[in-house]
């Protein structure tokens, strides 16, 4: 997969990617980022990427010039005529797994990142293809929600992650929030691992973590229950225990 981010703070990416799976991914091969500075993309003197808002008001505006002229280059030098092209805004529609998982799927993405000021409208209307907001809260620009989203991505791509640490047991990928997790040591400042863990009952392991991952849902996510698939027997379950805490 190719993915290529205009910003205005290339700087912004480099400790980031250059860490841990989204490293060692580059490092295979398996996914090429490439950081355009949209400064680059200017031909005055001054390298100008802002103006006021007409209309007046508060702030600046990004000139919808240089992000298009930077969005057009990469393309032609990509040689294709279409890929998606995501502004990463508030506005946008909210990210999730599930978000992550459909843009996995295609082979290059363009990210765009504003900074301080927001964009022309032109950009989102004639540019974009998608708008992603990764959460209701306003960031200096759209660099480190980039960064999120190509986190999320970046470990979906086949052989990213090894078999070890499986895309697939992770947090949501179940549609459930993960299990309790306990290591060494099995008594830590008078607090215990629970006895079943030791037990070495692989069913019964199972079917513990499988019911403390239900009940943890439903206490801090409920809303992400029904997406959890669960039988008649563990629904039981749930409401007894939801009930009765012990
Ligand atoms: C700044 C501003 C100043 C005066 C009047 C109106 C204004 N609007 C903005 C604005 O929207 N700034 C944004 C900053 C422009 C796009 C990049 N920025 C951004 C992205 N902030 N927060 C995000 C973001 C992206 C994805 N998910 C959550 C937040």
């Amino acid at each position: 997969m190719r993915i290529d981010i205009l910003c205005l703070f290339p700087e912004m990416f480099a400790s980031p990617l250059n860490q841990s799976i989204i490293k060692r991914a580059q490092e295979q091969g398996l996914v090429n980022i490439v950081i355009h500075d949209i400064r680059d993309y200017t031909h005055d003197k001054h390298h100008t990427v802002d103006d006021y808002p007409y209309g007046g008001g508060p702030g600046m505006v990004l000139k919808p010039e240089p992000i298009f002229e930077a969005a057009e280059a990469i393309k032609q030098q990509l040689g294709v005529s279409e890929m998606p092209i995501i502004l990463l805004t508030p506005q946008g529609r909210l990210f999730s797994q599930s978000v992550a998982q459909e843009l996995a799927l295609h082979s290059h993405l363009m990210l765009i990142c504003g900074h301080y000021e927001g964009l022309d409208e032109r950009v989102c209307e004639h540019l974009a293809t998608d708008e992603i907001s990764i959460g209701d809260y306003v960031l200096s620009g759209g660099e480190l929600a980039a960064l999120v989203v190509v986190d999320a991505i970046v470990r979906l791509i086949p052989g990213v992650l090894g078999s070890q640490d499986s895309a697939g047991s992770d947090s949501h990928s179940n549609g459930l929030l993960e299990y309790p997790q306990y290591t060494r040591p099995q008594v830590y400042q008078g607090w215990s691992v629970p006895s079943v863990l030791l037990s070495g009952n692989h069913g019964e392991i199972a079917q513990w973590r499988r019911r403390q991952a239900i009940l943890r849902t439903a206490k801090r996510r409920p809303d992400l229950l029904e997406k959890g698939n669960l039988c008649d027997e563990e629904r039981k379950w749930m409401l007894e225990n939801l009930l009765d805490p012990k």
